[in-house]
């Protein structure tokens, strides 16, 4: 069979590797070395440009790079009723799971404070709050959502979660839909996103959601830079009413270097480094796939349009 890969974040070498012992049938191609189009059955793809899926008349199915598939729709003309999966695990939870753990840890802990201390040798002890009393809102409980949770709880951090539909984990308060948002977000002093971004989540957090959240409260991001309005982000950490963010997405990627992120006090960011995809963790889930398909069966991690992810 033959394979399509689209990535201008991610190293083909090691893909081609990987799936040369893991797939050794495949014919492995490198846009934009991808030869005769119609020859195409799969695209193993992060952010193709739009309109660029469609030229592959014989496509049996496109495999997302990473767990999330929003890069996907914002093609008007991905080819439709083909078969789309997405990354479920595949090295991304660990990964994932320890950033955001970081995160709480990072904001618990005042480092943010602590570091502008440091650049101005002042030896300032800040009161600790033990972590007992420091809730943590996580948004999205999916497969990397409650693997964090999982490994936050022992840390004795009260947890709530919010998701589109009900979910709940054992030893947190759940909460689930619109309506609940608010009762969520006011209970959420380091408030973690790991929701899928689709058109019911993009801008999710703006002015009058982040002023939901306690005085103080801090953010970690390593979602979707297009659930939160960038401008009301800055606005609310510039009164004080957000205490800091960690951000590792933002609406536009690479952060133009002009972008106030990069130098607010406030703000520390990493450039979309949560989840990577590590070609050995991920390979056996494309063989996998490849050879359902290739067999009739549905895929693993199969997306629903509809849902968007
Ligand atoms: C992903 C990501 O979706 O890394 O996997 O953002």
């Amino acid at each position: 069979m033959v394979i399509v890969f689209y990535s201008l974040s991610d190293e083909p070498g090691p893909w081609r590797e990987a799936l040369r012992r893991a797939l050794p049938e495949a014919d492995f191609r490198v846009w934009p070395e991808v030869g005769d189009p119609r020859e195409i059955e799969y695209a193993l793809v992060w952010k193709p440009p739009p309109g660029w899926l469609k030229q592959f008349p014989r496509l049996k199915a496109i495999l997302s790079l990473g767990a999330g598939v929003d890069h996907l729709f914002l093609d008007p003309e991905l080819p439709r009723g083909l078969p789309i999966t997405r990354m479920v695990d595949a090295g991304l939870a660990d990964q994932m799971s320890e950033y955001a753990l970081y995160g709480v840890l990072h904001f618990h802990r005042d480092m943010g404070p602590y570091a502008q201390q440091q650049r101005r040798a002042l030896w300032k002890q800040l009161q600790a709050v033990p972590a007992t009393a420091r809730t943590v809102g996580v948004m999205g409980v999916g497969v990397l959502g409650s693997d964090f949770v999982r490994k936050l709880l022992p840390l004795k951090f009260p947890v709530v979660t919010w998701s589109r539909t009900p979910h709940q984990l054992p030893g947190v308060e759940a909460f689930h839909g619109r309506d609940a948002l608010r009762a969520f977000l006011g209970r959420s002093h380091i408030l973690v996103n790991f929701l899928p971004l689709t058109a019911q989540t993009a801008g999710l957090l703006h002015a009058g959601t982040l002023a939901q959240l306690p005085s103080g409260a801090c953010i970690v991001n390593l979602a979707r830079g297009a659930h939160i309005v960038e401008a009301d982000l800055l606005a609310a950490l510039d009164s004080g009413h957000i205490g800091g963010a960690l951000l590792d997405v933002f609406a536009q990627e690479p952060l133009p270097p002009q972008h106030p992120f990069w130098s607010h006090p406030k703000v520390l960011l990493t450039p979309h480094i949560g989840g990577q995809a590590i070609p050995e963790l991920m390979v056996s889930q494309v063989v996998d796939n490849v050879r359902r398909i290739e067999r009739g069966e549905a895929p693993f991690g199969l997306v629903d349009p509809a849902r968007g992810y």
